[in-house]
């Protein structure tokens, strides 16, 4: 990534540097405007522009990551955020237990293939929610905030723990609130998911390492 980078930047400041040395070169000797050469050209430029804008956007518009209004997903789990815990539940969850300590919520386990719709919200402040696989790469994020219900709509498509950390700092645990998400093959293999990522897991620690 940090080669792309440097290689976008390097290639952008040969090709602006050569447009600086055009244009000082080209001035240098005034002479007669051809206006209608000028006029002319300015106008086929920025149709030129125009049409590969169109073009561009033709073929880049429909890989923007938005959810499909059509698309029905298999189910929703609904997300609160708080200081400095995420809680997980098949059924919306209300302020209070959103608020509660001891209120403890779960969800049924992902089965691989399932088009989950997350319903994400908080109880105190904003907070991330965001989704890694098991090598740490972040594969969907959105904010959690209070008084609003962020949609994240993301298909699983492998089996395996999906750590989920929050994405936005949020306080001094900022760094603890995390909790992971279990899609399985088999649905009636695994358990009820709510607790926070053991710090030994592997994918816990690839996760830690990128944030
Ligand atoms: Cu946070």
């Amino acid at each position: 990534m940090q080669n792309i980078a440097l290689t976008v930047f390097l290639v952008w400041s040969a090709v602006t540097v050569a447009i600086f040395v055009f244009v000082a070169r080209s001035g240098r000797s005034p002479g007669e405007l051809p206006l209608k050469a000028y006029k002319r050209n300015r106008v086929i430029f920025l149709g030129a522009l125009l049409s590969a804008a169109v073009v561009l956007l033709f073929f880049t518009l429909p890989l923007a990551p938005y959810p499909n209004e059509g698309d029905v997903p298999d189910r929703i789990v609904y997300v609160s955020g708080k200081q400095f815990a995420f809680k997980l539940s098949d059924r919306p969850i209300s302020r209070e237990d959103a608020l509660n300590d001891e209120v403890f919520l779960s969800i049924q386990p992902i089965r691989a293939g399932e088009f989950v719709e997350f319903r994400i919200s908080a109880a105190d402040v904003t907070h991330g929610f965001c989704i890694y696989d098991g090598d740490g790469k972040v594969l969907t994020q959105t904010q959690a905030m209070p008084g609003y219900v962020n949609r994240l709509r993301h298909r699983f498509t492998e089996s395996g723990v999906y750590p989920v950390l929050c994405f936005e700092f949020c306080g001094i645990g900022h760094h603890t609130m995390k909790t992971q998400l279990e899609v399985v093959d088999d649905p009636t293999a695994g358990s009820p998911i709510a607790g926070s990522l053991s710090a030994e897991s592997p994918a816990a620690k690839n996760a830690v390492a990128t944030n």
